[in-house]
Formats: C-alpha cells, structure tokens, sequence
C-alpha cells in the first residue's frame, strides 16, 4: 500500500530554506505551524546516529516568532507565563510555558529577550499569535504585536561550535547556554543563541528575512564538510530519549505545566501579573492528578504512534502514551506519556494498547539522556 501524500498549497508555507532541504533528499515533512517542517532524511535511525556524532543543519523556520514590541512589551510577556521574568537580562532567552485563564498550556515557547521593549516568542506548534494580540487590545496595551519576517536555522550536534567558528569566528564559542549574540554575515546582522530541540548541543540563527535564506544554508554546508555536515531536522528517537516535549502531542491546552512536568519553570507564587496564576495556585496547592512520564514499551520495535495510545491497569484506563521509538542505542521503546498519580511510581508495569496490540509499559524515574 503506499501512503496518501499530502497536497502542497501557498497555504502550508515553505521556507526561506526549503530549496536547500529539497535538494538534499528530504524524505517526509510534518506540518507545523502551516509550514513545512523536515522530519526524515535518510531514516529516522540513520538521522539519528549521524546527529549524535556530527553536526547537522536544521530548518526550523516553522518555530515562526511572535514579537512585541513597545513599552508594555515586559508586562505583556509576564501576563502571558507563570515563569517570573523580572531577572531576565537582554540577550537571554527563556523557555517559558504560556497558560491560559484556567492554566492550560497554549504553547511551550522560547522567550527572547533582545531589548527591554522588544521580545520575540519562538512558538511551538499553535496559533498563539490571536491570543497574545487579543491580551494587547483587550488590555489597552501599549505594544505592537506581529510575526515577523524571521526564520530560524538551527546548527545541531557534537561537532556544531566547530561549524560555526568556521562561519562566524571564534567567538561563537564562548555563547552560553541560552544566551545569544549578534553576527555578522554578508554584512547583515544575525541574532545566533546557544540552544536548539536537542540534547546533542548547538545553535540557533534567526535569519531577518528571506533573501540571505540560500546563502546562510550553503555557507554552513560548505563550512562543515570535514565535519561531515548533513541536512537533519528535530529528530523523534533522540528527542524522546532526551525528555524533549512537542505541543500538540505530549501535551494541549487541557493540560496544566504542573502536568507537563514543567514545574521547574512556573514561580506562581511570584510571577505578578501572569493570566493563569490564580487558577495555577489552586492546581499547585491540591497538586496534578496526572503528569508526563517516561515509559519504556517492551519488545521489538513499535510502529509509528499517529494518535494516543492508552495506558491501562487491568481494566482501567490510567493514562496514554503520546510519542514513541525504538532507540537503538538504549535498546528498547523509548516513550512520552501521561499517567495517573495512582500508577505514576517509577517502576509501575502498566499495558500500552498499541495499533498491533498490547504491550507491557514500564514507569521510569527520568529520561535516558
Ligand atoms: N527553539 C526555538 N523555538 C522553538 C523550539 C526550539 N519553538 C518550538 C519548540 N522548540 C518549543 N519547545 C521547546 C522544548 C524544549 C526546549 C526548547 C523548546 C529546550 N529545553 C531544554 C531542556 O528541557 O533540556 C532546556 C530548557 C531550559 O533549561 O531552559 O531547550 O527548540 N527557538
């Protein structure tokens, strides 16, 4: 049987870099904020083993910026997350959980900060865009809010601080983690950041415009050859083992950040100003009733996971698993779920109802990576 395509459209957008993945065998795409986004290029495991141990070059221009600008650009970022951003400086960047009034997760973005009165939020996959700019208006506020014109590329893997120092200097090197820099190329400014949808290390540039999109693309080709550089793109297996959240898969705006594990980056007691906290200080207070979990599928490899897979305890449904794969360096199903409090102990054996059918499901106590 071969597979329906997918029709292409103006409507699922391409990118300032698509020619470039295109010319480089891109096998699938997903959907992302209604642009096209790479997900296999060789194979997943292929892709996989090659981001572990060299260096890749990602488009990730679907992770499209919502930027504020203005005086009351600092005010609107703090009533959109429970994260407490008064100490953030300009040229930092911040993941930040955006919740709604009833504390429902509405996006998992990259916060960044370029100047006291400008941010661009980096958005994961939903149209957060309508309901920032409904908060400007409704509220009165002082700020413009748009997508601009900006795309992110990001430089992935092992060998990335050597890619870019070709490219850039050596001054890349000394970026810290979530913190950016600006860079000269072809005499345009580049906001660079150290940070990037995975755990293997690198960078993201955020290229202004589309015109640069080619030359940006080949130049880091060209550089990273004794590397031997690659096109890849957020990768399923390595995201997984590394407990790397997708919106609209693992979690949605029914769930809570205290449900997405996400606690570490929600201070409700003192982000002032934050839409959701009330509701976020009443579900802190009596705690989350189910959370994201790591699970380990017994068995071979487990078909691709299209839908959520229920997790069960005899008769009785206690949760699902949202993202799955086999890892072939931990040889086992890595997987992403959600679980009740009743059977979220690390070690409960749960079932998982897999489209071929049912397979044992172990709690663990943290990611692989
Ligand atoms: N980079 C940028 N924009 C993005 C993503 C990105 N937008 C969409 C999507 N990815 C948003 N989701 C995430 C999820 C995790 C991380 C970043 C964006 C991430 N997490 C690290 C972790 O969990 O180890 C570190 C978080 C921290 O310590 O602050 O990086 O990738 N521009």
């Amino acid at each position: 049987m071969t597979a329906p395509r997918l029709s292409l459209s103006r409507r699922l957008r391409r990118t300032p870099f698509s020619d470039g993945v295109e010319a480089a065998g891109v096998k699938a795409y997903t959907v992302y904020n209604h642009m096209l986004l790479p997900s296999v290029f060789r194979s997943l495991e292929e892709d996989y083993r090659h981001l572990k141990e060299a260096v890749q070059i990602w488009d990730v221009a679907c992770e499209r910026q919502v930027e504020l600008r203005g005086p009351d650009a600092g005010r609107l970022m703090q009533m959109l997350t429970p994260r407490d951003l008064r100490g953030l400086l300009p040229g930092r960047c911040a993941y930040v959980p955006i919740v709604d009034e009833t504390g429902g997760m509405l996006n998992d973005p990259v916060a960044v900060k370029l100047a006291e009165d400008r941010w661009w939020i980096s958005i994961a996959d939903s149209d957060l865009l309508y309901w920032v700019k409904g908060i400007a208006h409704g509220w009165r506020l002082d700020v413009l809010v748009d997508e601009p014109d900006v795309s992110p590329l990001a430089v992935q893997g092992p060998r990335a601080d050597d890619l870019m120092a070709e490219v850039f200097g050596d001054g890349v090197r000394d970026l810290r983690f979530f913190r950016f820099g600006r860079f000269d190329f072809m005499g345009r400014d580049l906001v660079v950041a150290r940070s990037g949808y995975s755990k293997q290390g690198g960078f993201e540039l955020y290229l202004e415009g589309c015109d640069l999109g080619m030359p940006l693309w080949y130049a880091l080709m060209e550089a990273g050859r004794p590397w031997d550089v690659r096109a890849g793109c957020p990768n399923l297996i390595e995201r997984i083992e590394g407990g790397l959240l997708s919106y609209g898969n693992d979690m949605t705006d029914d769930n809570t950040p205290y449900e997405c594990w996400l606690e570490r980056f929600c201070n409700t007691d003192s982000a002032i100003g934050c839409i959701g906290r009330d509701a976020l200080l009443r579900v802190a207070k009596d705690g989350p009733v189910q959370k994201i979990r790591a699970l380990e599928i017994a068995g071979g490899p487990v078909p691709g996971c299209d839908r959520w897979w229920p997790l069960t305890a005899g008769e009785q449904g206690v949760g699902r698993v949202s993202s799955a794969a086999w890892s072939p360096d931990f040889g086992t199903n890595v997987a992403i779920g959600m679980v009740r409090v009743t059977h979220w102990a690390p070690g409960t054996e749960l079932t998982v109802q897999t489209p071929e059918g049912p397979r044992v499901a172990v709690v663990r106590e943290r990611f692989w990576a």
